[in-house]
C-alpha cells in the first residue's frame, strides 16, 4: 500500500527532475482522502521552502475540460507564490506545459460555506482574466481523479490579466466571452457559463467543499474558477493569447 507521504515524494521528485511518472491508479486503489493528503504535503513542502499559499484553483469545472481530460468531476488545488508568472515561460522549467483561459476571483473577505453565487460575488473584491499554466507530473497528462488531486491539480503557474473589475461592474460573468488564440489563430471560444453555469459557482463549490472539514477560503485569496476551454500545449515559439470581454488580453509564450 502506497501512503500519502510516498505519493507526495514521487510527485515532488517528478517535478524537480522534470521526469513524468505513471499514474498511481495504474497500480493501486488510491482514495480521494489519501490523494488530498498527498496534495497538502506538496503544498507544505513548498511553504517550508519559503513560498506562501496565495489562493486556490478549481479544475475540471467545464465540459470542455472534463471531456478533454476524461475526468468528469471537479477538484481543487492550491496556488503558491512561486506560481505567479508574467507571460514569458521558461520552457525548461516544465515537463510539458499547457495553457488555458480562466476567470480569476480575488476575495476581499473570508468565504465560508454554505456559499452560493450571490455570497461569492459579495465576498469578491475583483475579477481578472487569467491564463493558467498546467504541467502534469504524469506522462502524457494521463490520470484518473485521485492521481490529479494528489498532483495539486496539475498546477504550475498563473498569469493574471491587466484589468481588475468589481464583479458587478462586469455585465454578467456568465456571458463574459473569451477567445483563445495560438499563433494568432482562433482555436477555441467560450463564455463564463462554460464553468458550472457561472464561474462564481466554482468558487462556491470550493467553499462548500472546504466547509466539510471546517475550513474556509481565507481573505485575499486568488481563486481560479477552472478552464473555460481545453488547454493548449506551450512549446518553444508558441504564442497563446486569451482575449476576454472587458477584462483585457493575456499573452503567454515560451
Ligand atoms: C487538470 C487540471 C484542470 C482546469 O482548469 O480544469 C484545471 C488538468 O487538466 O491537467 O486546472
Ligand atoms: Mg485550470
Amino acid at each position: 500500500m502506497v501512503d500519502a507521504t510516498a505519493i507526495a515524494a514521487a510527485l515532488s521528485a517528478a517535478a524537480r527532475d522534470k521526469k513524468p511518472i505513471t499514474p498511481f491508479t495504474d497500480q493501486i486503489d488510491l482514495d480521494l482522502e489519501t490523494a488530498y493528503a498527498a496534495q497538502w504535503m506538496l503544498v507544505e513542502e513548498r511553504v517550508s521552502g519559503g513560498e506562501r499559499v496565495i489562493g486556490a484553483k478549481l479544475g475540471l469545472t467545464s465540459r470542455a475540460k472534463q471531456q478533454s481530460m476524461g475526468v468528469h468531476e471537479p477538484l481543487h488545488g492550491w496556488l503558491l507564490s512561486g506560481m505567479l508568472l508574467d507571460g514569458a515561460l521558461r520552457r525548461d522549467d516544465y515537463i510539458h506545459p499547457r495553457a488555458e483561459p480562466e476567470i480569476a476571483f480575488l476575495l476581499g473577505r473570508e468565504l465560508a460555506g454554505p456559499a452560493s453565487v450571490t455570497s461569492v460575488l459579495s465576498a469578491t473584491e475583483a475579477v481578472f482574466a487569467a491564463v493558467e499554466i498546467l504541467d502534469s507530473r504524469y506522462e502524457s497528462f494521463r490520470f484518473l481523479l485521485p492521481d490529479v488531486v494528489a498532483d495539486n491539480a496539475s498546477a504550475a503557474g498563473v498569469v493574471l490579466g491587466p484589468v481588475s473589475r468589481r464583479p458587478y461592474d462586469v455585465v454578467d460573468l456568465r456571458l463574459l466571452g473569451c477567445v483563445l488564440r495560438v499563433q494568432g489563430g482562433v482555436v477555441a471560444t467560450a463564455a463564463g457559463a462554460a464553468v458550472l453555469g457561472h464561474p462564481a459557482a466554482a468558487v462556491a463549490w470550493l467553499a462548500n467543499r472546504l466547509a466539510l472539514s471546517g475550513r474556509a477560503i481565507p481573505p485575499g485569496s486568488i481563486v481560479l474558477s477552472g478552464g473555460l476551454t481545453e488547454a493548449v500545449p506551450v512549446e518553444r515559439g508558441t504564442v497563446v493569447t486569451a482575449e476576454f470581454d472587458g477584462l483585457g488580453t493575456v499573452e503567454v509564450h515560451a
